[in-house]
């Protein structure tokens, strides 16, 4: 178990203690100006107010509506009837065009080297588990997960008496399908009243993933509130008040530099006050250094199971497929420090590596519940082994 475990409730002296810990952490972050230079002071708000976006009217949701609604031409706006199941159906399809128009990289990677080895291989022999082994890791799967793959595979071959390599392509979506198959209730927190704590380095697409999700949960009929808790650099609170508004979510911000303990601690009181259903946290990425970033977000979770314990916590690490195995081993620090519910893969639009969501799926032992093909509102959805895998082997 990580050390921020959520069970954890802090004492009256550690709650002291945090707050001189706190105040020291700020006087160091002002000390030590890092990055972050590029600040529009004016465009925040007042003076350590906790600032409030409502962002709940009428007005906003057409906005919403608008801006969300990417596929649609004249024609289809004017059936406003149509019913929400098709609707769903409809966008699903969508989707599944983005991804696999956003694989296509990937796919050309994986499959290219695959097809090379079926078509240079009549016979199934151990020269052609070897070979295609090999094409796996090229292909960002990673050791571990080629070595899975080929182990299942010789079994598979066997059980289904195949001779020739033909039959391998098959079994081999089959298995990307088996390995990549998430469990059921992933998405039980969205049921509930959560609290999401979004983490990962800076620049994989933390605050785009909480847009998205913000927006996909409000079009469900969720309450959801947003706190702008990276607080490190003013632009990124400005880019997380843009998100709100585009979903039409409220946002709890203080201004640049504030403990980012304290913007949790006011958003959980708005988000129990307002019977949110959904208080997605957005966090920085970007700090002095990896032990700072651990012991900002280790706070943040006490704050929370202190003032909120009723709640369901989830933590998900957003990860950028863009940095192929570099995202793997970012998982594996994460995961040594927080108990990590879901992984969100994004960018798996235009890049070639995307097979690392093969290994990411299979190796960390953390479901991926969300995947990112885009930087639209819409360019993400619940992760499908099925649709994945699809996308991957469409011709
Ligand atoms: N192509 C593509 N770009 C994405 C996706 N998700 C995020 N991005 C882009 O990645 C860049 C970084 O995204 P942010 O959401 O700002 O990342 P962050 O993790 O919040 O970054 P910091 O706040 O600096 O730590 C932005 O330009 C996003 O538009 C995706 O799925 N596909
Ligand atoms: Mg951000």
């Amino acid at each position: 178990m990580g050390l921020f475990s959520w069970k954890k409730n802090k004492t009256k002296e550690e709650q002291k203690e945090n707050t001189s810990e706190n105040e020291q952490e700020l006087v160091d972050a002002k000390e030590s100006e890092i990055e972050g230079t590029e600040i529009e002071e004016d465009v925040i708000k007042e003076d350590n107010n906790i600032n409030v976006q409502e962002n709940n009217s009428n007005e906003n949701d057409d906005i919403t509506s608008e801006e969300v609604i990417e596929d649609n031409d004249d024609e289809e706006e004017e059936e406003n009837q149509i019913p929400q199941e098709q609707e769903e159906g409809k966008k699903k399809r969508g989707f599944f065009g983005k991804l696999v128009k956003g694989l296509t990289k990937t796919r050309n990677n994986i499959l290219g080297g695959v097809d090379q080895v079926l078509s240079s291989f009549t016979k199934i022999d151990e020269d052609f588990y070897e070979e295609l082994e090999e094409a796996l890791i090229v292909a960002d799967l990673g050791v571990n997960t080629a070595m899975t793959i080929i182990e299942d595979l010789r079994e598979k071959v066997k059980e289904n008496k195949i001779k020739d390599t033909a039959g391998v392509r098959e079994l081999l979506m089959e298995e990307l399908k088996e390995l990549m198959k998430n469990e059921e209730n992933l998405y039980e927190f969205t049921e509930k009243k959560s609290v999401v704590l979004v983490i990962g380095v800076n620049g994989v697409g933390k605050t785009t993933t909480i847009g998205k999700l913000a927006n996909q949960y409000k079009q469900k009929g969720k309450k959801v509130i947003l706190a702008a808790a990276d607080t490190f650099r003013a632009a990124a609170i400005d880019q997380l008040a843009e998100w709100s508004n585009r979903a039409g979510v409220e946002l709890i911000s203080q201004q640049e530099n504030s403990d980012p303990g304290a913007v949790v601690f006011d958003a959980v009181q708005a988000a129990k006050a307002r019977e949110a259903d959904l208080l997605i946290c957005d966090t920085a990425g970007r700090l002095h250094n990896k032990k700072n970033l651990m012991e900002e977000l280790r706070k943040i979770f006490k704050i929370i199971n202190r003032e909120y314990p009723e709640a369901h916590k989830e933590v998900l690490l957003v990860l950028d497929s863009t940095t192929g195995q570099n995202a793997l081993q970012q998982a594996k620090q994460f995961k040594d420090i927080a108990d990590i519910t879901g992984i969100v893969l994004t960018k798996l639009d235009g890049t070639a590596k995307g097979g690392i969501a093969v290994a990411i799926q299979t190796e960390l032992n953390i479901p991926v519940k969300y995947i990112g093909v885009g930087e639209g509102i819409d360019d993400m959805q619940q992760f499908n082994s099925e649709d994945f895998v699809s996308a991957l082997f469409e011709e």
